[in-house]
């Protein structure tokens, strides 16, 4: 739907009894790049997040680190508040539970509550769950244990104060249908109305200071602290200054929360009645992804199995991580994490796709055009044809951004990317080099307005690279400021300057880190190898052995057919002195005619491999570079079967 000219998103405030993961990374993350979307969709935003400091469970962990709870919520709320700029995180505020706005602002809202006759004194007898601060009923638990923790929780019983919240069960389940995007993704919206059909108890919201006394007191009875979540949930109104600040007018109307499914139950029911019952507008979104596990597992310090995100950005650098995170997961789902999965997306995806598009355009303005490309001459078709991508592209990222698709949007881009390479590939700016300058200068034009699009919309998602990329291009409006109306711009010379030289915009790397040598890129890297690129030393040497158990024979080709289902294949007969099928991907670089007769080098001892439903053994040795593919051959005629040293 349409949003105003404003946006407000805001994160779960973390607990403080442990060290942040990659699970509290993940969210915080998703609601940066959300958050940079809409500052580059013109709106103004405001971004929260924070730290959870109250109740039993920080009480706990003080005790066993031998501190008392202020001082220890110092501590964890610092590592919290210190790994976000590493992460380049743009909040633009961090609230803590314990400031004293927050306290203020969470009393008068009880106040309020009580005075509308919403809270009243009980005796109550339950079953408490030390881990999860709350008391279950018996249909809530698993074979009578906590379905969290997998405890059995102790008997309670005591006098407290209760919200009713069971008065705004119709209003809400109401609510929830007549805004189906109240809840999303829609499964969780479904969870919460199933529980709705249950009737709905009352919440009780204080804890008597005889058992906790680190919490905010009620207003109305200094023996008792806040229930920790009737306290947390406040601050994201506490934040904008609720009730009178200019900040609560502006952006609480387009309140949209990030949370992950473990915490649904106090956003989508509690909170909502918690707002009504204090005559405050419901938020207008709660975004609710799945977990990241680790070998199928939830991530918690208990089971001792959590990802660090910075012992991540260490290694693999901090784009990759961020890319790696929203490419994978699908918003929504639970998605498993594995180390080798990062390294294989930052290889593919950005080493090679992205990464080799941008050095090699930024290397052929350079070389053709000394960075200032001349003005574009008359548009051919198949130039409209990738300006038309290009701009749909901004269209189709901003529906995916808008419904948390963010795997779509980023699959979306690299579709872009995809394209443009194959345009370059095509239209093989280095033929027109020495043949026909002003076509070189319109293609050279469709390629880097792409470029500078595809930067734009990387902005949110990769913002270090994205910027590099602007600085590159030599765009003036870089970062927030290049908004997708300017993205739209297309040929808005106005904004460019000359064209900078790229440096490796993301090396490959092997798990665990270890950059690969320049001589390993191979195939990957587009531009032939300079004399400086040093042989590889120590370890990384093949050994004599090595080559020698590669078979490689000499072959002549005697069939050569088009796959017509690929765009880059072609089934090679080849004789080495047995008849050998080869699938190779000499398409556009060879019509098939012209292969038969010719010598090869074929792989001979290479494990079979189906591809395209034809079982191909043996590859072909060819060197590329920027014109293309060239193949391998004795300089003389030889006979078929000869093995290569
Ligand atoms: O619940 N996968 O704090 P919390 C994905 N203080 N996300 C994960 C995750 C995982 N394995 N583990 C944690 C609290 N998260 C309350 C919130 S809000 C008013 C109060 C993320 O420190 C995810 O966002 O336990 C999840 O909802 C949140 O951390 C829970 O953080």
């Amino acid at each position: 739907e349409p949003l105003s000219g404003a946006y407000y998103g805001t994160t779960p405030i973390y607990y403080v009894n442990a060290e942040p993961h990659i699970g509290h990374a993940y969210t915080t993350i998703v609601a940066d790049v959300v958050s940079r979307y809409q500052r580059i969709a013109g709106r103004d935003t405001f971004f929260l997040t924070g730290t959870d400091e109250h109740g039993d469970k920080i009480v706990r962990a003080a005790e066993k680190a031998g501190m008392s709870p202020k001082a220890y919520a110092d501590k964890v709320s610092g590592l919290f508040r210190s790994l976000w700029p590493k992460l380049n995180i743009s909040n633009d505020d961090f609230i803590r539970t314990t400031d004293s706005d927050h306290m203020a602002c969470v009393q008068r809202i009880l106040d309020k509550v009580n005075d509308s006759g919403d809270i009243y004194f009980s005796e109550y007898t339950g079953l408490y769950c030390f881990g999860c601060e709350r008391f279950y009923a018996e249909r809530e638990l698993e074979n009578g244990k906590c379905p969290d923790h997998q405890t059995v929780p102790e008997e309670i019983r005591e006098s407290n104060y209760f919200f009713r919240m069971s008065r705004y069960q119709d209003w809400l389940i109401d609510h929830i249908r007549k805004n189906p995007e109240f809840i999303r993704p829609e499964r969780f919206r479904n969870e919460v109305l199933s529980f709705l059909k249950e009737p709905l108890e009352d919440l009780c919201i204080s804890r008597p200071k005889s058992r906790l006394t680190w919490g905010i007191t009620l207003p109305f009875d200094e023996n008792y602290v806040t229930y920790v979540w009737f306290d947390a949930l406040i601050n994201y109104v506490s934040a904008l200054d609720y009730p009178e600040g200019e900040r609560f007018r502006r952006f609480w109307p387009v309140a949209q929360h990030f949370i992950a499914k473990d915490i649904l139950k106090p956003h989508g029911i509690y909170w909502p009645c918690m707002l009504k019952a204090a005559g405050i507008e419901p938020f207008q979104h709660l975004n609710v992804h799945g977990w990241w596990q680790v070998s199928s597992g939830k991530m918690s310090k208990s089971l001792g199995n959590v990802v660090r995100p910075l012992d991540l950005v260490d290694i693999y650098g901090l784009d990759a991580f961020r890319y790696f995170l929203l490419r994978e997961m699908v918003f929504g789902l639970d998605s498993e994490f594995s180390e080798e999965a990062l390294v294989g997306r930052l290889n593919a995806d950005l080493a090679n796709d992205l990464g080799n598009l941008v050095s090699r355009s930024l290397t052929m303005a350079r070389k053709y055009f000394k960075g200032e490309i001349p003005d574009p001459a008359e548009s051919h078709p198949e130039d409209e044809a990738l300006r038309k991508s290009a701009l749909d592209l901004i269209d189709t990222y901003a529906d995916c951004m808008d419904s948390m698709v963010f795997h779509k949007a980023l699959r979306a881009i690299w579709e872009g990317i995809g394209r443009l390479n194959k345009y370059i590939d095509t239209m093989a700016p280095w033929v027109l080099a020495k043949s026909d300058p002003e076509r070189l200068a319109t293609v050279m034009h469709h390629v880097v307005e792409p470029l500078r699009i595809i930067s734009g919309l990387l902005w949110p998602f990769m913002p270090e690279t994205a910027e590099k990329l602007q600085g590159y291009l030599g765009l003036s409006d870089r970062g927030r400021d290049l908004t997708l109306d300017r993205l739209k711009d297309w040929g808005g010379k106005a904004t460019t300057g000359p064209l900078g030289k790229a440096v490796d915009l993301f090396p490959r790397v092997e798990p665990g880190g270890e950059k690969k040598p320049a001589a390993d890129k191979g195939g990957q890297k587009k531009s032939a190898p300079t004399r400086a690129e040093k042989a590889p030393a120590g370890d990384d040497l093949l050994s004599f052995q090595a080559f020698q158990d590669m078979d490689l024979r000499v072959g002549t080709v005697i069939r050569a057919e088009d796959l017509v289902d690929s765009k880059k294949l072609l089934r090679l007969t080849v004789d080495i002195g047995e008849e050998r099928t080869v699938v190779a991907g000499l398409k556009g670089h060879y019509e098939p005619g012209d292969l038969v007769g010719r010598q090869v080098i074929v792989v001979a001892n290479l494990k079979p491999a189906k591809l395209l439903g034809v079982e191909s053994r043996g590859m072909v040795l060819a060197a590329e570079d920027e014109a293309g593919i060239h193949l391998l051959a004795p300089d003389v005629q030889t006979a078929v079967g000869s093995k290569v040293r």
